[in-house]
């Protein structure tokens, strides 16, 4: 496995200010287990205050602009996102390419951008129902990462990718371990191929439905660094269960 692994939660649209005892709770568990990276990605309002109130997690945003900054009303930007604390942002998520229209080179464009303002990168890949069922699942991701993979010299030291089946996320079904680890080799081969060594070293996460029962299970197939967790991140009871699945 390249690196510890790495259990990111994402808190999606979901994050009041109360829930900051939540990531508290999180952070206190992640100190027990420093074999394991463990991270959080709340909504834009909270990256701030858990990122003060956070010490031995990392915090990161779940979109980014492409600009800097600038006249873009309702944008929030990877130079803001680390200005406000966050290490990390998520880029290409399914639910962005498809409830937002986001394509490959946007996706492309804005893990560059995070790159450049010092973010580490959770680039997200994965396929519909339908592309799995025509057998077309594995060209769909590697097409995906061909267009949306970052380019440049340092493009893999900060990158990890998330595969996350789009008809997987936040329904309860998952791959088969071996669909997960043909799969998660099959983005291997492409960012060795992309990146060469370097592409060795960047962690694969499996993100879709993962919980405390399933994820020994997903966590044990191959090339499988980590996990991209959602509902279940979003108590420190779950997902402190995640994390330690993954010690
Ligand atoms: C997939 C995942 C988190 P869930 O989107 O990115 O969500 O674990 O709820 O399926």
């Amino acid at each position: 496995m390249a690196g510890l692994p790495y259990i990111v939660g994402n808190w999606k649209m979901n994050g009041t200010r109360a829930m900051l005892a939540e990531a508290r709770a999180i952070d206190r568990a992640a100190s027990r287990f420093p074999g394991v990276q463990v991270a959080l990605a709340p909504p834009f309002t909270l990256v701030n205050a858990m990122r003060e109130a956070a010490s031995d997690i990392g915090v990161g945003g779940q979109d980014c602009h492409v600009q800097a900054s600038g006249a873009f009303t309702g944008d929030v930007s990877a130079a803001l996102l680390a200005d406000a604390g966050a290490d990390f942002v998520i880029v290409g998520h399914s639910e962005r390419r498809a409830l937002h229209g986001e394509t490959n080179q946007l996706v492309r464009d804005k893990a560059e951008a995070a790159q450049a303002a010092g973010l580490g990168v959770i680039l997200c890949v994965g396929e519909t129902e339908a592309e799995r069922d025509s057998g077309s699942a594995e060209t769909v991701v590697t097409d995906q990462l061909a267009g949306s993979l970052p380019q440049g010299e340092e493009a893999a030291a900060k990158l990890s990718v998330a595969y996350e089946p789009v008809w997987a996320i936040g329904t309860g079904r998952v791959p088969s371990v071996g669909d997960v680890g043909a799969m998660h080799r099959a983005i291997r081969e492409k960012l060795t191929a992309t990146y060469g060594e370097a592409g060795a070293a960047v962690r694969i996460l499996y993100g879709g439905s993962v919980n405390a029962g399933n994820a020994s299970e997903l966590l044990a197939a191959d090339e499988v660094g980590g996990a991209l967790v959602g509902g279940a991140s979003l108590t420190a009871e779950a997902f402190t269960a995640i994390i330690g699945a993954a010690a």
